[in-house]
């Protein structure tokens, strides 16, 4: 008998570390840890499995699903805005074709097991493209369909992603005599930029926030590649997982909608300088703006309208701005640093 498990990509990622952390206390499925990278010991103790290989190899698919059956999956592998840029192609196989492997095993995994199988998709704000910031101060908060015209591979692809996701849900097989609902279960949530004290990300365009945070605490000198009137949205990871539970565990008739946003709070880079310089006087921070990465990010809103999602399924963050550096930040990274 293959046991019920539930997949989790990108799992050394600054969300799948939060996520399977909070996994061990309150699910009672065996979860399965997958990464490009190999686990470290304290996540690979929580994890039934973890697999250090790569979301393309579909052989490793097809041998995990020989010996598990998967009932979730929360798909967080990714390459984010600034690295996608970098290698767009990569990006594109691993954003786009990695996710088409999975919603065609989760497919295939609802059809052995006869149950839909949620699965969970991080996308971003970056699938915003606002053309520049007079516009993007008047567009303030955004709903899901406002400005859907991404500037970078990363958005693109989780644009991409998140049509495909519906598709698998909705449409998948349409045509088929055997056309059957009860598949892909797709949910997928708009990230604005993550914060994170355990783990740094990479190749993120929003990391100048983390990256300052950090910087300050350990006593190095931080020079911040937007300017200082740059401004979207952020959440703490607390948050991020928070909302990614939420929204898995809401019954498939409450939402109306198979992508939300959701936020915690918009800063400035300034107003963030301002609240890190509170914590950390001594911090030095200074405003060197790359203009390509800035470009970027003055292209992704300032903030987002989160109603659907407080709605359909009782979305609220508990980290405001203020707590979230005084209760998760600073107590977090100056453990992480002491
Ligand atoms: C990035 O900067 O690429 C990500 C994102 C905003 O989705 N953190």
């Amino acid at each position: 008998m293959r046991k019920p498990a539930v997949l989790v990509t990108g799992a050394s990622g600054e969300v799948g570390y939060g996520l399977i952390d909070l996994f061990d206390s309150v699910d009672d499925m065996d979860v399965i840890a997958l990464d490009i990278k190999p686990l470290d010991d304290q996540l690979h103790e929580k994890c039934a499995v973890s697999i250090a290989g790569d979301i393309l190899d579909e052989n490793l698919l097809q041998r995990l699903v020989s010996e598990y059956e998967i009932h979730a999956i929360y798909h967080l592998a990714a390459l984010l805005s600034t690295r996608a840029e970098y290698t767009p192609d990569t990006a594109h196989r691993v954003n786009v074709e990695g996710t088409l492997n999975l919603l065609k095993l989760a497919h295939e995994q609802a059809r052995w097991h006869g149950h839909a199988v949620p699965f969970l998709f991080p996308s971003s704000i970056a699938v915003y493209g606002l053309p520049d910031t007079e516009t993007k101060k008047r567009a303030g908060r955004v709903r899901e369909i406002d400005w859907n015209f991404p500037t970078t591979m990363y958005g693109c692809n989780k644009s991409y992603c998140e049509m495909l996701g519906r598709y698998y849900t909705l449409h998948y097989r349409q045509l088929a005599a055997d056309s059957v609902r009860g598949g892909v279960d797709f949910r997928s949530l708009r990230f604005p930029g993550l914060i994170s004290v355990v783990t740094m990300p990479t190749g993120g365009t929003s990391d100048y926030a983390v990256e300052m945070i950090h910087a300050a605490a350990q006593g190095r000198p931080y020079d911040c590649f937007v300017s200082e009137d740059a401004k979207i949205p952020f959440m703490v990871m607390p948050d991020a997982i928070k909302s990614l539970r939420l929204l898995a565990a809401a019954p498939a008739e409450a939402l109306t909608q198979r992508v939300y946003n959701v936020t915690s709070f918009s800063l400035t880079a300034a107003e963030l300088r301002d609240r890190v310089l509170s914590h950390f006087p001594k911090a030095v921070i200074r405003f060197r703006p790359d203009p390509p990465r800035a470009r970027i990010v003055d292209t992704w809103p300032e903030d987002v309208d989160d109603s659907p999602a407080r709605k359909d399924w009782k979305w609220e963050p508990d980290y405001s701005a203020s707590r979230a550096f005084n209760d998760y930040l600073i107590p977090g990274i100056s453990r992480l640093y002491s």
